[in-house]
Protein backbone atom coordinates (compact mmCIF):
# COMPACT_ATOMS: atom_id res chain seq x y z
CA UNK A 1 0.00 0.00 0.00
CA UNK A 2 0.88 3.80 -0.38
CA UNK A 3 1.31 5.20 2.89
CA UNK A 4 1.39 8.85 2.93
CA UNK A 5 2.19 10.32 6.66
CA UNK A 6 2.11 14.21 7.85
CA UNK A 7 3.63 16.11 10.16
CA UNK A 8 5.29 19.26 11.22
CA UNK A 9 7.56 21.46 13.66
CA UNK A 10 10.02 18.63 14.53
CA UNK A 11 10.81 15.36 13.88
CA UNK A 12 8.36 13.08 15.51
CA UNK A 13 10.06 9.98 17.26
CA UNK A 14 7.06 7.91 17.31
CA UNK A 15 6.01 8.22 13.48
CA UNK A 16 9.88 7.19 12.86
CA UNK A 17 8.88 4.02 14.65
CA UNK A 18 5.84 3.35 12.50
CA UNK A 19 7.07 4.45 9.24
CA UNK A 20 10.24 1.93 9.89
CA UNK A 21 7.75 -0.44 10.99
CA UNK A 22 4.81 -0.14 8.07
CA UNK A 23 7.89 -0.07 5.74
CA UNK A 24 9.46 -3.16 7.14
CA UNK A 25 6.09 -5.16 5.97
CA UNK A 26 6.29 -4.17 2.81
CA UNK A 27 4.63 -0.70 1.80
CA UNK A 28 5.70 2.29 -0.07
CA UNK A 29 6.12 5.34 2.72
CA UNK A 30 6.45 8.68 2.43
CA UNK A 31 6.30 11.85 4.75
CA UNK A 32 5.72 15.11 3.91
CA UNK A 33 6.69 17.88 6.46
CA UNK A 34 6.74 21.50 7.11
CA UNK A 35 8.85 23.19 9.68
CA UNK A 36 6.10 25.56 10.93
CA UNK A 37 8.01 27.85 12.96
CA UNK A 38 4.69 29.87 13.11
CA UNK A 39 3.13 26.80 15.74
CA UNK A 40 5.73 27.57 18.14
CA UNK A 41 4.17 29.36 20.45
CA UNK A 42 6.51 32.57 21.02
CA UNK A 43 6.84 34.21 17.49
CA UNK A 44 4.17 34.12 14.76
CA UNK A 45 5.26 36.46 12.11
CA UNK A 46 3.19 36.29 8.94
CA UNK A 47 5.70 37.07 6.33
CA UNK A 48 8.50 34.79 8.64
CA UNK A 49 5.54 32.21 8.22
CA UNK A 50 6.19 32.21 4.17
CA UNK A 51 9.15 30.50 4.82
CA UNK A 52 7.84 27.66 6.55
CA UNK A 53 4.81 26.72 5.37
CA UNK A 54 4.03 26.10 2.08
CA UNK A 55 0.35 24.38 1.16
CA UNK A 56 0.45 24.49 -2.91
CA UNK A 57 3.66 22.62 -2.64
CA UNK A 58 2.35 20.35 0.40
CA UNK A 59 -0.95 19.31 -1.43
CA UNK A 60 0.88 18.86 -5.07
CA UNK A 61 3.47 16.53 -3.33
CA UNK A 62 0.44 14.35 -1.54
CA UNK A 63 -1.38 14.69 -4.97
CA UNK A 64 1.96 13.35 -6.48
CA UNK A 65 2.37 10.29 -4.04
CA UNK A 66 -1.05 9.16 -4.67
CA UNK A 67 -1.68 7.64 -1.42
CA UNK A 68 -4.13 4.76 -0.93
CA UNK A 69 -3.98 6.01 2.85
CA UNK A 70 -3.09 9.52 4.64
CA UNK A 71 -2.29 9.11 8.20
CA UNK A 72 -2.01 12.12 10.55
CA UNK A 73 -0.05 12.89 14.16
CA UNK A 74 -1.61 14.98 16.38
CA UNK A 75 -0.61 16.94 19.52
CA UNK A 76 -3.03 18.98 21.17
CA UNK A 77 -1.24 22.35 20.04
CA UNK A 78 -1.11 21.11 16.49
CA UNK A 79 -4.63 19.89 16.48
CA UNK A 80 -6.48 22.57 14.28
CA UNK A 81 -3.67 22.83 11.70
CA UNK A 82 -4.12 19.02 11.35
CA UNK A 83 -7.63 18.83 11.14
CA UNK A 84 -7.26 22.14 8.23
CA UNK A 85 -5.20 20.14 6.23
CA UNK A 86 -7.25 17.06 6.60
CA UNK A 87 -10.05 18.54 5.49
CA UNK A 88 -8.10 19.96 2.57
CA UNK A 89 -6.68 16.48 1.55
CA UNK A 90 -10.65 15.07 1.57
CA UNK A 91 -11.66 17.84 -0.44
CA UNK A 92 -8.92 16.83 -2.93
CA UNK A 93 -8.96 13.07 -2.33
CA UNK A 94 -11.90 12.23 -1.18
CA UNK A 95 -11.90 8.10 -1.63
CA UNK A 96 -8.59 8.20 0.19
CA UNK A 97 -8.93 7.26 3.53
CA UNK A 98 -7.39 9.16 6.68
CA UNK A 99 -6.35 8.28 10.11
CA UNK A 100 -5.27 10.67 13.06
CA UNK A 101 -2.83 8.76 15.56
CA UNK A 102 -0.86 10.89 18.70
CA UNK A 103 -2.06 11.72 22.00
CA UNK A 104 -4.60 14.13 20.98
CA UNK A 105 -6.87 11.28 19.51
CA UNK A 106 -5.86 9.39 22.06
CA UNK A 107 -6.84 11.76 24.97
CA UNK A 108 -10.25 13.06 22.84
CA UNK A 109 -11.49 10.16 20.67
CA UNK A 110 -15.27 11.01 21.12
CA UNK A 111 -14.32 14.90 19.79
CA UNK A 112 -12.00 14.16 16.95
CA UNK A 113 -13.96 11.19 15.38
CA UNK A 114 -16.94 13.44 15.37
CA UNK A 115 -14.78 15.35 12.36
CA UNK A 116 -15.57 14.63 8.66
CA UNK A 117 -12.45 14.63 7.43
CA UNK A 118 -11.02 11.61 9.72
CA UNK A 119 -11.97 8.20 8.71
CA UNK A 120 -10.10 6.49 11.86
CA UNK A 121 -8.16 7.25 14.72
CA UNK A 122 -5.72 5.38 16.74
CA UNK A 123 -5.70 5.22 20.61
CA UNK A 124 -2.21 4.31 21.93
CA UNK A 125 0.16 2.68 19.85
CA UNK A 126 0.33 2.53 16.14
CA UNK A 127 2.74 0.36 15.05
CA UNK A 128 0.03 -3.25 15.16
CA UNK A 129 -3.05 -1.40 14.69
CA UNK A 130 -1.56 0.51 11.43
CA UNK A 131 -0.10 -3.16 9.98
CA UNK A 132 -2.98 -5.11 10.83
CA UNK A 133 -4.91 -1.85 9.05
CA UNK A 134 -3.09 -1.99 5.97
CA UNK A 135 -3.06 -5.62 5.55
CA UNK A 136 -6.91 -5.05 5.61
CA UNK A 137 -6.81 -2.81 2.76
CA UNK A 138 -4.01 -4.47 0.93
CA UNK A 139 -6.82 -7.73 1.03
CA UNK A 140 -9.74 -5.69 0.64
CA UNK A 141 -11.48 -7.47 3.73
CA UNK A 142 -13.12 -4.84 6.09
CA UNK A 143 -10.93 -3.29 8.82
CA UNK A 144 -13.84 -2.26 10.92
CA UNK A 145 -12.79 -4.48 14.02
CA UNK A 146 -8.81 -3.74 14.35
CA UNK A 147 -7.54 -3.45 17.74
CA UNK A 148 -6.55 -0.11 19.00
CA UNK A 149 -8.53 2.13 16.48
CA UNK A 150 -11.90 3.62 16.17
CA UNK A 151 -13.50 3.40 12.88
CA UNK A 152 -16.31 5.06 10.91
CA UNK A 153 -18.33 2.81 8.44
CA UNK A 154 -19.75 3.92 5.72
CA UNK A 155 -23.27 4.11 7.37
CA UNK A 156 -21.40 6.77 9.40
CA UNK A 157 -21.43 4.50 12.73
CA UNK A 158 -18.13 4.25 14.64
CA UNK A 159 -16.98 1.07 15.68
CA UNK A 160 -14.85 1.72 19.00
CA UNK A 161 -12.00 -1.47 19.25
CA UNK A 162 -10.71 -2.28 22.71
CA UNK A 163 -6.82 -2.18 23.09
CA UNK A 164 -4.56 -4.11 21.61
CA UNK A 165 -1.73 -4.89 24.28
CA UNK A 166 1.45 -2.92 24.78
CA UNK A 167 4.26 -3.37 22.31
CA UNK A 168 6.61 -5.75 23.92
CA UNK A 169 9.87 -5.87 24.22
CA UNK A 170 10.63 -2.39 22.53
CA UNK A 171 13.58 -4.63 20.75
CA UNK A 172 11.10 -6.16 18.68
CA UNK A 173 10.35 -3.02 16.97
CA UNK A 174 13.20 -2.29 14.05
CA UNK A 175 15.53 1.06 14.72
CA UNK A 176 13.02 4.15 13.92
CA UNK A 177 13.89 5.35 10.47
CA UNK A 178 14.89 9.21 10.69
CA UNK A 179 15.78 9.57 7.20
CA UNK A 180 12.27 10.47 6.00
CA UNK A 181 12.35 13.61 8.55
CA UNK A 182 16.22 14.06 7.41
CA UNK A 183 15.31 14.56 3.91
CA UNK A 184 13.37 17.56 5.11
CA UNK A 185 16.35 18.89 7.39
CA UNK A 186 13.93 18.42 10.51
CA UNK A 187 17.04 16.44 12.29
CA UNK A 188 19.17 19.27 13.77
CA UNK A 189 23.15 18.62 15.21
CA UNK A 190 21.38 17.59 18.58
CA UNK A 191 19.51 14.28 17.48
CA UNK A 192 16.86 13.44 19.74
CA UNK A 193 16.45 9.65 20.73
CA UNK A 194 13.77 7.62 23.25
CA UNK A 195 15.01 4.55 25.02
CA UNK A 196 11.35 4.27 26.83
CA UNK A 197 7.79 4.47 26.60
CA UNK A 198 6.10 5.69 29.76
CA UNK A 199 7.01 7.18 32.67
CA UNK A 200 7.66 5.82 36.72
CA UNK A 201 5.53 8.75 37.78
CA UNK A 202 2.10 10.18 37.42
CA UNK A 203 2.05 13.90 37.54
CA UNK A 204 -1.57 15.73 37.95
CA UNK A 205 -0.86 17.85 34.74
CA UNK A 206 0.67 15.06 32.47
CA UNK A 207 -0.43 13.05 30.10
CA UNK A 208 1.18 9.92 31.71
CA UNK A 209 -1.80 10.65 34.54
CA UNK A 210 -4.21 9.07 32.52
CA UNK A 211 -1.55 7.16 29.98
CA UNK A 212 -1.12 4.72 33.25
CA UNK A 213 -4.33 4.93 34.04
CA UNK A 214 -5.94 3.36 30.77
CA UNK A 215 -3.26 0.89 31.24
CA UNK A 216 -3.46 -0.36 34.63
CA UNK A 217 -3.16 -4.17 33.87
CA UNK A 218 0.02 -3.63 32.08
CA UNK A 219 3.24 -1.83 33.38
CA UNK A 220 3.42 0.74 30.39
CA UNK A 221 6.81 1.57 31.36
CA UNK A 222 9.28 -0.53 28.93
CA UNK A 223 12.90 0.23 28.13
CA UNK A 224 14.84 -0.78 25.46
CA UNK A 225 17.83 -2.69 26.31
CA UNK A 226 21.32 -1.52 26.62
CA UNK A 227 22.33 -3.41 23.33
CA UNK A 228 19.45 -2.09 21.21
CA UNK A 229 20.29 1.26 22.46
CA UNK A 230 23.32 1.47 21.11
CA UNK A 231 23.50 -0.45 17.87
CA UNK A 232 20.65 2.58 17.14
CA UNK A 233 22.73 5.01 18.51
CA UNK A 234 26.28 3.99 16.32
CA UNK A 235 23.89 3.84 13.29
CA UNK A 236 22.57 7.02 13.49
CA UNK A 237 26.05 8.57 14.14
CA UNK A 238 27.63 7.34 11.15
CA UNK A 239 24.78 8.33 8.80
CA UNK A 240 23.62 11.93 10.21
CA UNK A 241 26.92 12.68 12.78
CA UNK A 242 25.20 14.94 15.21
CA UNK A 243 27.56 16.96 17.57
CA UNK A 244 25.27 15.81 20.16
CA UNK A 245 22.47 13.47 21.41
CA UNK A 246 19.27 14.64 22.67
CA UNK A 247 17.73 11.71 25.05
CA UNK A 248 14.12 12.85 25.35
CA UNK A 249 12.52 9.66 27.64
CA UNK A 250 10.32 11.54 30.27
CA UNK A 251 12.85 10.08 32.60
CA UNK A 252 16.21 8.79 31.54
CA UNK A 253 18.23 6.33 33.28
CA UNK A 254 15.99 5.56 36.39
CA UNK A 255 17.25 1.87 36.57
CA UNK A 256 21.20 1.97 37.84
CA UNK A 257 21.61 -1.92 36.62
CA UNK A 258 20.67 -0.24 32.84
CA UNK A 259 22.85 2.73 33.12
CA UNK A 260 25.99 0.85 34.67
CA UNK A 261 26.10 -1.12 31.41
CA UNK A 262 24.78 1.92 29.08
CA UNK A 263 27.78 4.43 30.52
CA UNK A 264 30.33 1.41 29.59
CA UNK A 265 28.81 1.25 26.09
CA UNK A 266 27.85 5.08 25.20
CA UNK A 267 31.37 5.88 26.36
CA UNK A 268 33.18 3.21 24.31
CA UNK A 269 30.85 3.23 21.11
CA UNK A 270 29.47 7.28 20.82
CA UNK A 271 31.47 9.14 22.64
CA UNK A 272 29.38 12.03 22.08
CA UNK A 273 27.79 14.73 24.82
CA UNK A 274 24.13 14.21 25.59
CA UNK A 275 21.22 15.90 27.53
CA UNK A 276 18.57 13.77 29.68
CA UNK A 277 15.89 14.47 31.63
CA UNK A 278 16.22 13.53 35.42
CA UNK A 279 13.72 14.37 38.19
CA UNK A 280 14.58 15.26 42.08
CA UNK A 281 13.97 11.91 43.27
CA UNK A 282 15.54 9.96 40.86
CA UNK A 283 18.92 12.13 40.37
CA UNK A 284 20.55 10.27 43.24
CA UNK A 285 24.62 10.54 43.52
CA UNK A 286 25.17 7.15 41.74
CA UNK A 287 22.56 7.57 38.81
CA UNK A 288 24.18 11.43 38.12
CA UNK A 289 27.90 9.84 38.58
CA UNK A 290 26.98 7.01 36.16
CA UNK A 291 25.31 10.09 33.66
CA UNK A 292 28.41 12.12 33.66
CA UNK A 293 31.04 9.15 33.51
CA UNK A 294 28.72 8.42 30.27
CA UNK A 295 29.10 11.52 28.71
CA UNK A 296 25.93 13.98 29.27
CA UNK A 297 26.77 17.42 29.95
CA UNK A 298 23.20 18.84 30.88
CA UNK A 299 19.88 17.53 32.83
CA UNK A 300 16.81 19.20 32.81
CA UNK A 301 14.71 18.53 35.87
CA UNK A 302 11.05 19.60 36.35
CA UNK A 303 11.20 21.74 39.64
CA UNK A 304 7.27 23.14 38.23
CA UNK A 305 6.48 25.01 41.35
CA UNK A 306 8.60 26.41 44.44
CA UNK A 307 5.43 25.69 46.73
CA UNK A 308 6.03 22.54 48.39
CA UNK A 309 2.06 22.91 48.99
CA UNK A 310 1.35 22.71 45.31
CA UNK A 311 4.33 19.97 44.32
CA UNK A 312 3.06 17.66 46.43
CA UNK A 313 -0.99 18.34 46.87
CA UNK A 314 -2.01 19.42 43.32
CA UNK A 315 0.74 18.10 41.27
CA UNK A 316 1.56 14.59 43.23
CA UNK A 317 5.19 15.28 42.65
CA UNK A 318 6.69 14.10 45.85
CA UNK A 319 9.72 16.60 46.35
CA UNK A 320 10.23 18.30 49.22
CA UNK A 321 12.34 21.86 49.44
CA UNK A 322 15.51 20.03 50.71
CA UNK A 323 15.14 16.96 48.40
CA UNK A 324 15.30 19.37 45.04
CA UNK A 325 18.18 21.47 46.52
CA UNK A 326 20.02 18.48 47.60
CA UNK A 327 19.64 16.90 43.76
CA UNK A 328 21.03 20.49 42.33
CA UNK A 329 23.84 20.07 44.35
CA UNK A 330 24.97 16.81 43.72
CA UNK A 331 24.34 17.39 39.68
CA UNK A 332 26.57 20.48 40.12
CA UNK A 333 29.05 17.96 41.67
CA UNK A 334 29.28 15.42 38.83
CA UNK A 335 29.90 18.53 36.67
CA UNK A 336 26.41 18.94 35.02
CA UNK A 337 25.00 21.69 33.81
CA UNK A 338 20.66 22.02 35.35
CA UNK A 339 18.00 23.36 33.44
CA UNK A 340 15.38 24.03 35.88
CA UNK A 341 11.49 23.53 34.39
CA UNK A 342 8.91 25.92 35.87
CA UNK A 343 5.28 26.20 35.40
CA UNK A 344 3.31 29.19 36.76
CA UNK A 345 -0.90 29.71 36.73
CA UNK A 346 -1.64 26.24 38.61
CA UNK A 347 -5.31 26.38 39.89
CA UNK A 348 -4.83 27.76 44.06
CA UNK A 349 -1.44 29.29 43.19
CA UNK A 350 -0.80 32.88 44.73
CA UNK A 351 1.69 35.29 43.97
CA UNK A 352 3.10 34.51 47.04
CA UNK A 353 3.68 31.01 46.04
CA UNK A 354 4.91 31.68 42.12
CA UNK A 355 7.57 33.84 44.22
CA UNK A 356 8.62 31.08 46.46
CA UNK A 357 9.76 30.09 42.50
CA UNK A 358 12.12 32.05 42.24
CA UNK A 359 13.54 31.73 45.59
CA UNK A 360 14.01 28.23 45.64
CA UNK A 361 15.36 28.66 41.80
CA UNK A 362 18.05 31.07 43.92
CA UNK A 363 19.06 27.86 45.58
CA UNK A 364 19.41 25.76 42.57
CA UNK A 365 22.18 27.98 40.50
CA UNK A 366 21.08 26.34 37.60
CA UNK A 367 22.50 26.64 34.19
CA UNK A 368 19.39 27.84 32.63
CA UNK A 369 15.65 27.75 33.52
CA UNK A 370 12.57 26.92 31.24
CA UNK A 371 9.11 28.16 32.19
CA UNK A 372 5.69 27.80 31.31
CA UNK A 373 2.12 28.73 31.81
CA UNK A 374 -0.35 25.69 32.95
CA UNK A 375 -1.86 24.37 30.30
CA UNK A 376 -4.87 22.34 30.99
CA UNK A 377 -4.16 19.05 28.67
CA UNK A 378 -7.25 17.22 27.85
CA UNK A 379 -7.69 14.52 30.16
CA UNK A 380 -4.62 14.90 32.51
CA UNK A 381 -6.16 14.97 36.28
CA UNK A 382 -5.03 18.64 36.72
CA UNK A 383 -7.33 19.86 33.89
CA UNK A 384 -10.62 17.77 35.21
CA UNK A 385 -9.41 19.29 38.61
CA UNK A 386 -9.39 22.69 37.14
CA UNK A 387 -12.99 22.06 35.39
CA UNK A 388 -14.82 20.64 38.35
CA UNK A 389 -13.35 23.26 40.71
CA UNK A 390 -14.36 26.21 38.69
CA UNK A 391 -10.93 27.36 37.34
CA UNK A 392 -11.58 26.20 33.87
CA UNK A 393 -15.06 27.04 32.09
CA UNK A 394 -16.46 24.75 29.63
CA UNK A 395 -15.63 27.39 26.82
CA UNK A 396 -12.08 27.60 27.78
CA UNK A 397 -11.94 24.10 28.35
CA UNK A 398 -13.56 23.39 24.58
CA UNK A 399 -10.69 26.05 23.34
CA UNK A 400 -8.12 23.85 25.06
CA UNK A 401 -9.77 20.93 23.31
CA UNK A 402 -8.86 21.85 20.02
CA UNK A 403 -5.49 23.37 20.59
CA UNK A 404 -5.98 27.17 21.33
CA UNK A 405 -2.77 28.81 22.05
CA UNK A 406 0.25 27.17 23.76
CA UNK A 407 1.96 27.00 27.40
CA UNK A 408 4.06 29.41 26.55
CA UNK A 409 1.53 32.25 26.28
CA UNK A 410 -1.82 30.95 27.60
CA UNK A 411 -3.14 31.07 30.71
CA UNK A 412 -6.71 29.15 30.11
CA UNK A 413 -7.86 29.12 33.87
CA UNK A 414 -9.24 31.85 35.54
CA UNK A 415 -7.36 33.14 38.45
CA UNK A 416 -7.84 36.02 40.34
CA UNK A 417 -3.65 36.92 39.67
CA UNK A 418 -3.23 35.98 35.92
CA UNK A 419 -1.59 38.80 35.34
CA UNK A 420 1.19 37.84 37.71
CA UNK A 421 0.95 34.82 35.81
CA UNK A 422 2.22 36.05 32.88
CA UNK A 423 4.82 38.51 34.55
CA UNK A 424 6.58 34.95 36.48
CA UNK A 425 6.69 33.02 33.90
CA UNK A 426 8.09 35.66 31.68
CA UNK A 427 10.78 36.97 34.00
CA UNK A 428 12.38 33.57 35.08
CA UNK A 429 14.51 32.59 32.49
CA UNK A 430 16.39 36.77 32.69
CA UNK A 431 16.01 36.48 36.92
CA UNK A 432 18.04 33.08 36.89
CA UNK A 433 21.08 34.73 34.69
CA UNK A 434 20.73 38.42 36.56
CA UNK A 435 23.57 39.15 39.02
CA UNK A 436 22.95 39.05 42.54
CA UNK A 437 23.47 42.67 43.00
CA UNK A 438 20.67 43.84 40.41
CA UNK A 439 18.05 41.59 41.41
CA UNK A 440 16.45 44.20 42.90
CA UNK A 441 15.95 46.26 39.80
CA UNK A 442 13.76 42.90 38.67
CA UNK A 443 11.97 42.68 41.50
CA UNK A 444 10.85 46.20 41.52
CA UNK A 445 9.97 45.54 37.36
CA UNK A 446 8.21 42.02 38.71
CA UNK A 447 6.32 44.15 41.11
CA UNK A 448 4.44 46.65 38.25
CA UNK A 449 1.33 46.29 37.05
CA UNK A 450 1.54 44.09 33.48
CA UNK A 451 2.28 46.06 30.51
CA UNK A 452 4.51 45.89 27.57
CA UNK A 453 7.90 45.83 29.69
CA UNK A 454 6.98 42.16 30.57
CA UNK A 455 6.05 41.24 27.36
CA UNK A 456 8.98 42.78 25.41
CA UNK A 457 11.30 40.85 28.27
CA UNK A 458 9.56 37.61 27.62
CA UNK A 459 10.12 38.08 24.17
CA UNK A 460 13.54 39.28 24.02
CA UNK A 461 14.51 37.19 26.86
CA UNK A 462 13.27 33.54 25.84
CA UNK A 463 16.38 32.32 24.07
CA UNK A 464 17.97 32.17 27.21
CA UNK A 465 15.58 29.43 28.31
CA UNK A 466 18.13 26.90 26.47
CA UNK A 467 20.35 29.20 24.72
CA UNK A 468 22.97 26.83 23.34
CA UNK A 469 19.93 25.32 21.51
CA UNK A 470 18.53 28.50 20.56
CA UNK A 471 22.24 29.49 18.76
CA UNK A 472 22.10 25.59 17.00
CA UNK A 473 18.44 26.42 15.60
CA UNK A 474 19.28 29.77 14.35
CA UNK A 475 22.26 28.43 12.47
CA UNK A 476 20.84 25.60 10.46
CA UNK A 477 17.61 27.31 10.00
CA UNK A 478 18.50 28.46 6.36
CA UNK A 479 19.86 25.32 5.45
CA UNK A 480 16.25 23.71 6.76
CA UNK A 481 14.21 26.39 4.81
CA UNK A 482 16.60 24.99 1.90
CA UNK A 483 16.52 21.49 2.46
CA UNK A 484 12.40 21.38 3.18
CA UNK A 485 11.86 23.52 -0.07
CA UNK A 486 14.04 20.81 -1.98
CA UNK A 487 12.24 17.65 -0.25
CA UNK A 488 8.80 19.20 -1.10
CA UNK A 489 9.49 19.50 -4.55
CA UNK A 490 11.60 16.45 -5.32
CA UNK A 491 10.02 13.48 -5.12
CA UNK A 492 12.34 10.12 -3.28
CA UNK A 493 9.98 7.09 -3.49
CA UNK A 494 9.98 4.17 -5.71
CA UNK A 495 8.76 4.60 -8.79
CA UNK A 496 8.31 1.28 -9.58
CA UNK A 497 6.81 0.35 -6.41
CA UNK A 498 4.34 -3.03 -6.73
CA UNK A 499 2.91 -3.82 -3.43
CA UNK A 500 4.02 -7.16 -2.36
CA UNK A 501 0.37 -7.93 -2.91
CA UNK A 502 -1.87 -10.53 -0.25
CA UNK A 503 0.04 -12.53 1.07
CA UNK A 504 -0.11 -12.36 4.61
CA UNK A 505 2.62 -11.08 6.11
CA UNK A 506 2.86 -12.51 9.98
CA UNK A 507 3.39 -9.50 12.99
CA UNK A 508 6.65 -9.83 14.98
CA UNK A 509 4.10 -7.78 17.57
CA UNK A 510 1.13 -10.00 17.29
CA UNK A 511 3.28 -13.03 17.45
CA UNK A 512 4.83 -12.05 20.64
CA UNK A 513 2.05 -10.27 22.27
CA UNK A 514 -1.19 -12.34 21.64
CA UNK A 515 0.43 -15.98 20.90
CA UNK A 516 2.54 -15.84 23.53
CA UNK A 517 2.06 -18.82 25.02
CA UNK A 518 2.98 -20.92 21.69
CA UNK A 519 6.34 -21.56 23.20
CA UNK A 520 6.24 -25.12 22.79
CA UNK A 521 8.47 -25.71 19.79
CA UNK A 522 12.04 -26.89 20.84
CA UNK A 523 13.71 -23.45 21.10
CA UNK A 524 17.02 -23.44 23.19
CA UNK A 525 15.30 -21.72 25.60
CA UNK A 526 13.30 -24.99 26.44
CA UNK A 527 16.52 -26.54 26.94
CA UNK A 528 17.00 -24.32 29.69
CA UNK A 529 16.97 -26.83 33.26
CA UNK A 530 13.61 -26.00 35.66
CA UNK A 531 14.97 -24.92 38.55
CA UNK A 532 17.39 -22.03 36.39
CA UNK A 533 13.58 -21.11 34.40
CA UNK A 534 12.06 -21.38 37.90
CA UNK A 535 14.05 -19.17 39.62
CA UNK A 536 14.16 -16.68 36.32
CA UNK A 537 10.69 -17.01 36.53
CA UNK A 538 10.35 -15.82 40.25
CA UNK A 539 12.95 -13.02 39.55
CA UNK A 540 10.46 -11.73 36.74
CA UNK A 541 7.29 -11.84 39.31
CA UNK A 542 9.27 -9.95 41.63
CA UNK A 543 10.45 -7.56 39.83
CA UNK A 544 7.04 -7.21 37.71
CA UNK A 545 5.31 -6.90 41.16
CA UNK A 546 7.55 -4.13 42.46
CA UNK A 547 7.11 -2.46 39.35
CA UNK A 548 3.86 -2.37 39.44
CA UNK A 549 3.21 -1.05 42.74
CA UNK A 550 5.77 1.35 41.76
CA UNK A 551 3.27 2.68 39.40
CA UNK A 552 0.19 4.91 40.31
CA UNK A 553 -3.03 3.41 38.46
CA UNK A 554 -6.07 4.36 39.45
CA UNK A 555 -7.97 7.94 39.40
CA UNK A 556 -5.73 10.71 41.01
CA UNK A 557 -7.67 11.71 44.12
CA UNK A 558 -6.88 15.34 45.55
CA UNK A 559 -7.37 16.18 48.92
CA UNK A 560 -10.32 18.07 50.23
CA UNK A 561 -7.56 20.97 51.28
CA UNK A 562 -7.13 22.01 47.79
C1 LIG B 1 9.93 13.56 22.62
C2 LIG B 1 8.89 14.62 22.83
C3 LIG B 1 9.03 15.81 22.15
C4 LIG B 1 10.17 16.05 21.18
C5 LIG B 1 9.88 15.35 19.85
C6 LIG B 1 8.47 15.56 19.33
C7 LIG B 1 7.76 14.30 18.98
N1 LIG B 1 6.49 14.47 18.75
O1 LIG B 1 8.31 13.21 18.90
C8 LIG B 1 10.21 17.60 21.11
C9 LIG B 1 11.22 18.12 22.10
C10 LIG B 1 10.54 18.22 19.75
C11 LIG B 1 8.80 17.94 21.57
C12 LIG B 1 8.21 19.13 21.30
C13 LIG B 1 6.92 19.44 21.70
N2 LIG B 1 6.16 18.72 22.56
CO1 LIG B 1 6.60 17.03 23.16
N3 LIG B 1 6.89 15.31 23.92
C14 LIG B 1 7.80 14.41 23.70
C15 LIG B 1 7.54 13.19 24.60
C16 LIG B 1 8.44 13.32 25.82
C17 LIG B 1 7.71 11.84 23.95
C18 LIG B 1 6.98 11.65 22.63
C19 LIG B 1 7.35 10.31 22.06
O2 LIG B 1 8.15 10.21 21.16
N4 LIG B 1 6.80 9.24 22.61
C20 LIG B 1 7.10 7.89 22.18
C21 LIG B 1 6.30 7.55 20.94
C22 LIG B 1 6.56 6.11 20.58
O3 LIG B 1 4.95 7.74 21.27
P1 LIG B 1 3.97 8.74 20.49
O4 LIG B 1 4.70 9.91 20.00
O5 LIG B 1 2.78 8.97 21.33
O6 LIG B 1 3.55 7.88 19.21
C23 LIG B 1 2.88 6.64 19.32
C24 LIG B 1 1.34 6.73 19.39
O7 LIG B 1 0.87 7.96 19.87
C25 LIG B 1 0.87 6.42 18.01
N5 LIG B 1 0.78 7.45 17.00
C26 LIG B 1 1.29 8.69 16.98
N6 LIG B 1 1.00 9.27 15.81
C27 LIG B 1 0.31 8.40 15.06
C28 LIG B 1 -0.22 8.50 13.79
C29 LIG B 1 -0.91 7.40 13.27
C30 LIG B 1 -1.49 7.50 11.91
C31 LIG B 1 -1.08 6.22 14.03
C32 LIG B 1 -1.82 5.08 13.48
C33 LIG B 1 -0.55 6.14 15.31
C34 LIG B 1 0.15 7.22 15.81
O8 LIG B 1 1.86 5.51 17.57
C35 LIG B 1 3.15 5.94 18.02
C36 LIG B 1 4.06 4.76 18.12
O9 LIG B 1 3.51 3.73 18.88
C37 LIG B 1 6.04 13.40 24.98
C38 LIG B 1 5.63 12.85 26.32
C39 LIG B 1 5.29 11.39 26.17
N7 LIG B 1 5.84 10.60 27.01
O10 LIG B 1 4.54 10.99 25.30
C40 LIG B 1 5.91 14.92 24.89
C41 LIG B 1 4.59 15.47 24.43
C42 LIG B 1 4.08 14.69 23.25
N8 LIG B 1 4.91 16.87 23.97
C43 LIG B 1 4.03 17.69 24.25
C44 LIG B 1 4.08 19.03 23.82
C45 LIG B 1 3.01 19.96 24.35
C46 LIG B 1 5.09 19.49 22.96
C47 LIG B 1 5.22 20.89 22.36
C48 LIG B 1 3.92 21.50 21.83
C49 LIG B 1 5.86 21.80 23.39
C50 LIG B 1 6.13 23.19 22.91
N9 LIG B 1 5.21 24.08 23.14
O11 LIG B 1 7.13 23.44 22.32
C51 LIG B 1 6.24 20.67 21.22
C52 LIG B 1 5.58 20.39 19.86
C53 LIG B 1 6.57 20.21 18.74
C54 LIG B 1 6.03 19.34 17.64
N10 LIG B 1 5.78 19.96 16.49
O12 LIG B 1 5.84 18.14 17.80
C55 LIG B 1 2.89 17.10 25.05
C56 LIG B 1 1.62 16.94 24.24
C57 LIG B 1 0.40 17.07 25.13
C58 LIG B 1 -0.83 16.97 24.32
N11 LIG B 1 -1.91 16.51 24.93
O13 LIG B 1 -0.86 17.30 23.19
C59 LIG B 1 3.50 15.74 25.54
C60 LIG B 1 2.52 14.58 25.65
C61 LIG B 1 4.17 16.04 26.91
C62 LIG B 1 3.17 16.51 27.95
N12 LIG B 1 3.13 17.77 28.24
O14 LIG B 1 2.44 15.76 28.54
N13 LIG B 1 8.24 16.90 22.26
S1 LIG C 1 7.93 12.92 35.74
FE1 LIG C 1 7.60 14.21 33.92
S2 LIG C 1 6.92 12.81 32.30
FE2 LIG C 1 6.74 11.70 34.25
S3 LIG C 1 4.63 12.01 34.89
FE3 LIG C 1 5.83 13.64 35.84
S4 LIG C 1 5.76 15.36 34.38
FE4 LIG C 1 5.07 13.52 33.28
Amino acid sequence: MRVLFYYRGSEHIGLESIMSYIQSKGHLVELIYEPALGDNGYVDIPWLNNFFYNDELVVNKALRFKPDIICFSAITNLYLPIKNLAKQFKKLMPNVPIIVGGIHPTSLPEETIKEECFDMICLGEGEGALEDLLQRMREKRSYTDVKNLWVKDSTGHVHKNVKRPIIKPLESLPMPDKSFFARYGALTSRIMIMTTRGCPFACTFCVNSFRNQAYSGEVYLRQRTVENVIADLVEIKKTYKPKKFRFEDDVFAFNQKWLDEFKVEYKEKIGLPFHCYVTPSTAKDSILKGLAEAGCESVSMGIQSGSEHIRIKLLHRRHSDELIIAAAQRIKKHGLKLQAEYIFGFPTETPEEMWKSYELNDKLDAYNTASFIFYPYPKTALAEYSVENGYLTKENYDKVKEGYGSYHTSCWLDLPYKDEVYKYNAMLPLWNVTPKWLKPVLKKILKMKYSWIHKTIYTLTFPLIDFDEFIVRIKEMPHMIMQTRRALKNDFWDEDYVDAGFKEIESDIIKTNENAKIADIKTPENLIPDHVIAKQKLEKEIKDKRRKAHFFHGRIKFDKAN
